[in-house]
């Protein structure tokens, strides 16, 4: 089966700002050594990597008031937030390449963005290990990568809850979580409060992936921009270890497989972020390779002998 896809910019976003690890920064050079590029362009896409964004160091200070660097995460964010934008705007599948996971914020926020302007409905995929819905208040690090959604949401501080100067980017319907085995204390409490779609592994492992991603996809259709993302430390650490917050019990290889071909072949993915690799923790780049071997699978690469 093969589609069209509409044509893919690659935006480097090396920042590790809003995480609890240094490293996530090379993340973006470890994605192109591992040939994501080229793999999509093999697949028949057209693909222009508009290279690296640029932003503050990380200046590895410890959290004030609840968080680790706000005023950076708000530039970085804010400078993803207009390179992603200005993709959507000129027709394009923009793949932001982390970094850090607090970088959905600025990608979701423009996507929303694009989605009103355009009449689309949103929905987002949240592949992580995480919620990533904690506050200044809950939160046990101060890092603001396990932040986004609740900022995403309208929960957080005004800067990067209004980072486009407009309203809370969406509301906790919009996003699908899957994956999910490591939620705070207080980050569960606001994760019901707030009614968040979750399907964690446990759910997985009652039902099936087969069935959480029927479920997660349901009601995507032609006037849907599907977004999804990928944090890397959704996978099983076994596969995937060059992640800073492993967490054992993640989806296997044959698992994510799945999650990704039932993407593709929805066919409503419009952007996609892929976050949170490591290479310093990574053996060989094998996560890096993982990510883009699984990105070629949401781009319609398949095994499948019958179709
Ligand atoms: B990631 C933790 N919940 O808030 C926190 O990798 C981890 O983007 C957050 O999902 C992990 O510090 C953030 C303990
Ligand atoms: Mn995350
Ligand atoms: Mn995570
Ligand atoms: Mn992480």
């Amino acid at each position: 089966m093969s589609r069209q896809y509409p044509p893919v910019s690659l935006i480097g976003a090396p920042t590790d700002i809003g995480a609890g690890h240094q490293g996530a920064r090379l993340g973006p050079e470890a994605l192109r050594i591992a040939g994501l590029g080229k793999a999509l362009i093999a697949r028949g896409v057209d693909v222009v990597d508009r290279g690296n964004l640029d932003g503050p160091r990380n200046p590895w200070l410890p959290p004030v008031d609840g968080y680790r660097h706000l005023a950076e995460v708000v530039t970085w964010n804010r400078a993803v937030m207009d390179a992603v934008r200005a993709e959507l705007r000129e027709g394009r599948l923009p793949i932001v390449l982390g970094g850090d996971h607090c970088l959905g914020l600025g990608s979701i926020t423009a996507v929303a963005r694009h989605c009103r302007e355009t009449g689309k409905q949103l929905r987002v995929l949240w592949l992580d290990a995480h919620a990533d819905f904690n506050t200044s208040q809950v939160t046990p690090s101060g890092n603001i990568h396990g932040m986004p959604v609740s900022c995403l949401c309208g929960i957080g501080p005004r800067e990067l809850t209004h980072l486009d100067g407009e309203g809370p980017a969406i509301t906790p319907d919009v996003i699908r979580q899957i994956g999910i085995r490591s939620v705070d204390q207080g980050e569960k409490r606001l994760v019901k409060e707030h009614g968040l779609d979750i399907y964690d592994m446990r759910y997985i492992d009652e039902v099936g992936m087969k069935r959480v991603m029927e479920e997660a996809l349901e009601g995507v259709d032609d006037n849907t921009h599907l977004h999804v993302s990928f944090d890397v430390d959704f996978l099983d650490p076994s596969i995937a270890p060059g992640v800073g917050t492993t967490v054992p019990g993640g989806p296997n290889y044959r698992e994510a497989q799945l999650v990704m071909e039932m993407i593709a072949d929805n066919g409503r993915m419009a952007s996609l972020d892929i976050v949170e690799l490591n290479p310093v923790l990574d053996k060989r780049n094998r996560t890096g390779k993982l990510a883009v071997d699984l990105v070629e699978s949401l781009f319609g690469k398949s095994t499948l002998m019958r179709d």
